[in-house]
């Protein structure tokens, strides 16, 4: 397994208000190769299952539909250290707690709609960008 990789998405709320231009310059110019990037749309089902870990907790319903509302920017990144230092990047999850200067501080408006998403671990990462990807499209 790579361990030099993470996965993102920029959720619904960055597309619908026309953050993907600036918040992938922020991901570029913090060192992130993109190895592979796409504009889709996720079904409920897809939802569900990308989020099973969190299906018993009560905003699982508004998370499901948030993330399927609309198109989402899904791409690989490749970096020295791509897991944590792209949490950095990102911030807390809730944007009142996140650390001035991250993309969700900047860009996301509360904790439920927070903007990007990033992978937890480097096993999740693997696991994510293979739900998104298939080996052709990443390089
Ligand atoms: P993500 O997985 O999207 O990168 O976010 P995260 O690790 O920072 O947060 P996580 O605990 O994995 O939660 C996943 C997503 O669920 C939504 N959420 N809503 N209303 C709420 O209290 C609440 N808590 C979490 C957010 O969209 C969060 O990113
Ligand atoms: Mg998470």
């Amino acid at each position: 397994m790579r361990t030099d990789r993470t996965f993102t998405m920029l959720k619904p709320d960055s597309v619908e208000k026309g953050n993907v231009g600036p918040i992938l310059e922020k991901i570029t110019a913090a060192g992130f190769r993109i190895a592979a990037m796409k504009l889709t749309q996720m079904t409920v089902a897809d939802a569900q299952e990308f989020y099973a870990i969190h299906k018993d907790r009560p905003f699982f319903g508004e998370l499901v539909q948030y993330m399927t509302r609309g198109p989402i920017v899904a791409a690989i990144l490749e970096k020295d250290n791509a897991v944590e230092d792209f949490r950095t990047l990102i911030g807390a999850t809730n944007p009142a707690e996140a650390a001035e200067g991250t993309i969700r501080r900047l860009y996301a408006d509360s904790i439920g709609e927070n903007a990007v998403h990033g992978s937890d671990s480097d096993e999740n990462a693997e696991i994510e960008g293979q739900f998104h990807f298939a080996g052709r499209e990443i390089f």
